[in-house]
């Protein structure tokens, strides 16, 4: 028998069968992960995630020294939980100028993050032209940009496929993409939320030409509004599929949703919502090696714990983030390298800083 698993109780026996099987190796149903998230035993699935996680990462942990630069929220859709969306004449309505994305960014970065609105006046030159610009002025940095909707987007405006508008962002200087624009894979809840976003087939199948073009990219799920257990375990099994299929995916990112004024809900889920979700992703996703605490969203305090609920990955130091933001998310709106390493440690972890690749830059032990 395995060590630690003499060290997993559980309040709830229900759960001993799952355990078993994870022990075993072998791959949770959709049944088992809606079972975990009926579960009530957060300590239990807790441990068992982070013994999977122990198993794969040791105590580990990694962060980026990044910045996210949304240089526009202009956009043309309408997405029912987004605050940061504008349209011209909106009071919160903004456009960056190149010199001030630039001013934005340092040689020390590793890593730029870039996702903005669809802007209806933006031509996809402009979108191409941010990209060589910041690659030009900083070749050191890594450029992760562009959700599978904006891909979708410069395919609506441009009329070419995907993979021609991955070609011309990866010359432009692209290495790889974020996963932002998931939400969550339900029809039901896209009709009702984000009817004028493409839904689960395009954003998969636009991972999938990525990947077979030998981008990596990673994949987020956005929880905490109208969306049901089950069809948050129904999101994850499907990034499991691809993954089978492609292996192109880095990292799973779990958005914990800020209601702002949005009026959906009347407040984000608890604490335990979100380690509960962090630590069932660790589990379902048997295939993806990094899940993201990203404290952004989750709060500094509980994106700290999630670290000893399966999470192996802090994100980085961001700089200034609009997104949730702008829907009143309270979290800090950067961090500097020791304050992710002091949260790193305080969750009794070992912070490793790394790249956008996850090459380690250096490991403080
Ligand atoms: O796609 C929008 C979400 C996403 C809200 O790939 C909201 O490494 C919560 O994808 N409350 C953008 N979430 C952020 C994102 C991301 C973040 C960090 C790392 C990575 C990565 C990707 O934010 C959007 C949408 O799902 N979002 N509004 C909101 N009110």
């Amino acid at each position: 028998m395995p060590e630690a698993q003499l060290d997993l109780e559980f309040t709830d026996i229900s759960l001993e069968p799952i355990a078993d099987k994870v022990l075993a190796g072998k791959r949770l149903t959709q049944e088992d992960g809606e079972r975990l998230f009926r579960s009530d035993d957060l300590f239990g699935i807790g441990r068992l995630a982070d013994h999977v996680r122990q198993q794969r990462h040791g105590l580990r942990t990694y962060f980026v020294l990044n910045r996210h630069i949304n240089p526009t929220n202009h956009c043309v859709l309408d997405c029912k939980f987004c605050e940061f969306g504008a349209k011209a004449g909106d009071a919160h309505a903004y456009e960056m100028s190149m010199d001030e994305i630039l001013s934005k960014l340092s040689e020390e970065l590793r890593e730029v993050h870039i996702v903005g609105g669809h802007h209806i006046k933006w031509p996809f030159e402009h979108y191409v032209e941010i990209v060589s610009t910041i690659h030009e002025r900083y070749p050191g940095v890594q450029i992760k940009a562009w959700t599978a909707p904006e891909i979708d987007f410069f395919c609506k405006i441009t009329k070419k496929q995907p993979a021609e508008i991955l070609a011309i962002m990866r010359e432009a200087g692209v290495l790889t993409m974020p996963g932002g624009g998931a939400e969550i894979f339900s029809e039901r809840v896209r009709k009702a939320l984000f009817p004028g976003k493409i839904g689960a087939g395009r954003w998969l199948d636009i991972h999938r030409t990525a990947h077979g073009m030998g981008f990596r990219t990673n994949c987020t799920m956005l929880y905490g509004h109208i969306e049901t257990h089950a069809e948050r375990v129904v999101h994850m099994v499907r990034l499991r599929e691809l993954q089978d299929e492609t292996g192109g995916f880095l990292a799973f990112i779990p958005l914990s949703f800020q209601p702002g004024n949005t009026g959906l809900v009347r407040r984000q889920v608890s604490s335990i919502e979100d380690l509960k979700t962090i630590a069932i992703s660790r589990l379902m996703l048997d295939n993806i090696e990094h899940i993201k605490s990203y404290w952004v969203m989750m709060g500094e305090e509980t994106g700290s714990v999630a670290l000893q609920f399966g999470a192996n990955d802090l994100d980085g130091t961001i700089g200034e983030e609009k997104i949730v933001h702008m829907a009143q998310a309270q979290s800090a709106v950067g961090h500097t390298r020791e304050e992710l390493v002091r949260m790193i440690k305080e969750a009794q972890r070992i912070p490793v800083e790394r790249d956008a690749l996850y090459n380690v830059i250096h490991e403080y032990n």
